[in-house]
């Protein structure tokens, strides 16, 4: 995406996505600009965390139990500060809060974003990659009386627009909304998010898995054949790359073609929902990748067709191209419906 290239902006894309007489248009703008905003905020904090003293723990905990960043605590008010401000957001659903923020509206067609305003923030102390996720749900009712946890349960089937920001060598924004996949680059001097107008597709063929094979032994034997046939006698056999935040090792997948698995696990110790969260990890991906020609499941059922039956709900996570992710399913013994 060379500054000679003519370019489109997020705006363009929600404008071409979207008609004049769509109440939501506006929401998705507002909503969409707060996602820009706190993507160029965030970046320039990371740039500078080490000299700013932001790179450590902040000796907290969070609503999931673990230890929270000083860099999570920065990332959730950013975010949730720009999406109160939007006033086009009725509710936010954070990792980082065990319930729902209520907020005040002004538009008509207020949406829901539930986000995991910093992924992957133990990378932080070590300059590694980091990614902010959002899946934005139009809300099943427009009654701000209801529990806002019953909204979002009751709003998960309509999601209309999943986005996540990549801080890394660049700050990359990938927006998904009505079948398609963009993604921008941030340039740091302007604060524009430029992207070609071209929609990005999943390449086939990929040759890459990622996952953490530390837990190779807690999985069904199933998967632990998966693992090892893709190595030996796969052709060709598959490189791993694994980067310990969801959002760089999506990114490199949707850029290369990858398979990205943390699968559930057995036996006493192991986390029989996996590790990752169904509203704000596992949907906003599914979302990108379906709209980028790939799939998401739990091992067994789409992510897109599964129901939350609670926010912070946890699910075993394989997401990638088409081609690779029903690989995956011949091989385990679980035939794939792509969603
Ligand atoms: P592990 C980060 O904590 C995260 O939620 C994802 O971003 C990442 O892919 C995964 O967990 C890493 O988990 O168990 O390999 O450290």
């Amino acid at each position: 995406m060379r500054f000679s290239e003519p370019f489109i902006t997020p705006f363009d894309l929600i404008m071409q996505k979207t008609s004049r007489n769509d109440s939501e248009r506006q929401s998705l703008l507002l909503v969409t600009g707060a996602i820009e905003q706190g993507g160029r905020t965030l970046s320039s904090v990371l740039r500078k965390g080490p000299l700013l003293g932001v790179t450590g723990s902040a000796r907290v905990q969070n609503v999931q139990g673990e230890e929270v960043q000083e860099m999570d605590q920065v990332g959730q008010e950013t975010f949730l500060s720009l999406f109160r401000r939007s006033r086009a957001v009725l509710s936010v659903l954070s990792e980082e809060a065990e319930k729902p923020e209520i907020l005040e509206v002004d538009q008509t067609g207020p949406l829901l974003v539930a986000m995991d305003p910093l992924d992957g923030s133990s990378n932080i102390s070590v300059n590694a990659p980091v990614g902010s996720i959002f899946a934005v749900f139009r809300p099943s009712t427009l009654d701000q009386n209801v529990d806002p946890e019953k909204l979002f349960l009751e709003s998960a089937s309509s999601m209309i627009l999943s986005a996540y920001l990549l801080y890394s060598v660049s700050t990359s924004l990938v927006l998904s909304i009505e079948g398609e996949t963009h993604i921008f680059t941030l340039d740091p001097d302007s604060g524009e998010y430029r992207g070609t107008g071209q929609a990005w597709r999943f390449p086939e063929n990929g040759k890459i898995y990622s996952t953490n094979e530390a837990y190779v032994p807690l999985w069904e034997s199933a998967l632990q054949e998966y693992t090892s046939w893709i190595k030996t006698h796969r052709k060709p056999p598959m490189t791993l790359r694994y980067i310990g935040a969801l959002v760089a090792d999506f990114h490199r997948n949707l850029l290369k073609g990858g398979i990205y698995m943390y699968p559930a696990e057995t036996g006493e110790k192991g986390r029989s929902a996996g590790k990752l969260r169904l509203l704000y990890e596992a949907y906003p991906m599914a979302f990108i990748a379906k709209n980028a020609g790939g799939s998401a499941s739990d091992g067994k059922r789409p992510i897109l067709s599964i129901s939350p039956h609670t926010i912070h709900q946890r699910v075993p996570l394989v997401v990638g191209p088409a081609d690779l992710v029903s690989e995956f399913h011949d091989r385990t013994g679980n035939p794939f419906r792509s969603s």
